[in-house]
């Protein structure tokens, strides 16, 4: 049985959805250089630097769904199918257009001023990341983005006048999304490129201290402007399996797990957990500290533990075995899961996993803030989409969550992600839709941007009025 007050709702992320990418004084974002096509995963890995926009390339967070000028009529649709909450991320270049300003950009706070308020209208509470996957390139020109310990100061200013300026609009907050893509997409992760025989894994954790402290101050923050706030971490997860019972493996899956969950580790339970000395150590990593920042990291830990789960992951001892297509992070195939379109690995039970061992480790309230199928759909002729498919996933999950909470699991809420059609993140495409709302616009730019309801709009509604009790 779901909570009373559980926050059903849906999810999407600025850079992915607004457009808008210059306007009314917002500045150029980590995001905006990444193209759409056959560039894209060497700029979003850092192994090619993005200096300047290329001729003949889209790119298709400029434009991407308008969401800037069609936020109300949004609203309106996720009012009818009963949102509870809608998580969205505010464009950290709308409020400090390089970053590093002393003041804020008053048009940029104004647009979430009215969004907010636009939810609040309809009863839906917002839930706001700070970053997600968008710093302003301003600060990646000037410092070398979260390499530079300057950033931290950048990021808390900008904070504050979140915190500050939505006051009363937005009590739930996430800091960074999926802070642990960094180690996997470390440009589109958190804007780092890398110098020729550079060190990856030093710049890259010592961005994650600099985020890890960054995420703790802003926390700290949060709590202080307004005691209410209730503010979490967020990581791309998805328990890893062993490929076989061989101690090898499983002692495999054991180490990628805690690559990722490190990062919630500090959030968490505000220290660096024991076996990360000695990664550090195997990786040549010598990570440079402010003097206050272990207290700091101890004595700001998060409320909630929020994560995106699309699937499961296997990890194997031996190289040979076959890897299959993830959300940013490559996995082994498993045999026993079918894949998506996209081929990524579904697997429902895998959430009820996940839950219950994120849950045992921390103990705090977890929250369920992506999840969902990205498939291409067709406008039948009568003008509607039939997306059964998609239905059919969102329910597996729905009861897989169910059994989560039944175990003894504490969930605030589900938020599927791109409730609305959105650009991808991995591959900048539109026609990988998550959406109960159809958006009219294809891979290449094309298209009118309408809106249209799809099959699961009504279903997620009846979900959503019946509390997860009706989701046939
Ligand atoms: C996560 C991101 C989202 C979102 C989602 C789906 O990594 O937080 O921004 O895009 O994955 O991924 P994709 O868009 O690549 O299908």
């Amino acid at each position: 049985m779901f909570p009373e007050n559980f926050l059903w709702g849906g999810a999407i992320a600025a850079n992915q959805a607004e457009g808008a990418w210059l306007e009314d004084g917002k500045g150029p974002t980590i995001v905006d250089m990444i193209p759409h096509g056959a560039k894209r995963m060497t700029i979003k890995t850092g192994e090619v630097n993005p200096v300047t926009l290329l001729d003949g390339e889209f790119y298709p967070s400029h434009d991407a769904i308008d969401f800037y000028h069609h936020y109300k009529e949004d609203i309106r649709y996720f009012a009818e199918m009963g949102f509870k909450c809608f998580r969205t991320s505010i464009a950290w270049s709308r409020i400090f257009p390089q970053g590093d300003e002393e003041e804020p950009n008053e048009a940029g706070i104004a647009f979430y001023q009215d969004m907010f308020a636009e939810c609040k209208k309809y009863g839906i509470e917002p839930l706001v990341t700070l970053c997600h996957f968008d710093v302003p390139m301003g600060l990646v020109d000037k410092y070398g983005s979260w390499r530079s310990r300057k950033v931290i100061d950048c990021f808390t200013r900008y904070a504050k006048v979140c915190f500050e300026r939505f006051n009363g609009l937005v009590k739930y907050w996430l800091t960074f999304n999926e802070i642990n893509v960094l180690l996997h997409a470390p440009f589109s992760g958190a804007g780092i490129c890398f110098a020729p025989g550079e060190n990856h894994d030093q710049a890259i954790y010592q961005a994650a201290h600099h985020e890890l402290v960054a995420s703790a101050l802003a926390t700290k923050i949060g709590h202080e402007v307004n005691p209410d706030n209730k503010i979490g971490c967020m990581m791309a997860g998805g328990q890893y399996y062993p490929y076989s019972c061989n101690p090898e493996d499983v002692w495999e899956a054991m180490q990628e797990d805690r690559k990722n969950m490190m990062f919630i580790d500090v959030q968490a339970r505000g220290y660096y957990p024991s076996y990360s000395k000695r990664v550090f150590e195997e990786k040549g990593v010598k990570l440079e500290m402010g003097p206050d920042d272990l207290d700091i990291l101890k004595e700001n830990t998060v409320d909630f533990i929020s994560f995106s789960y699309y699937s499961s992951r296997c990890a194997s001892a031996d190289p040979s075995v076959g890897l299959s297509e993830g959300n940013l992070i490559k996995t082994v195939r498993n045999p026993y899961l079918k894949v998506s379109e996209w081929g990524w690995q579904i697997d429902p039970l895998g959430l009820r996993i996940t839950m219950n061992s994120m849950y045992d480790r921390y103990q705090k309230p977890l929250f369920i803030v992506e999840n969902g199928l990205g498939a291409k759909d067709v406008i039948e002729e009568d003008g509607s989409i039939n997306d059964d498919y998609r239905i059919d996933y969102l329910r597996e999950h729905i009861k897989a969550m169910n059994e989560a909470i039944e175990d003894g699991v504490e969930l605030m809420g589900y938020t599927t992600w791109g409730c609305i059609d959105v650009v991808s993140a991995s591959t900048g495409e539109m026609s990988k839709r998550y959406g109960f709302i159809y958006v009219d616009r294809d891979d290449a730019g094309n298209g009118t941007l309408e809106r249209r309801k799809k099959k699961s709009f009504d279903w997620y509604k009846k979900v959503i009025a019946s509390n997860g009790e009706d989701i046939d």
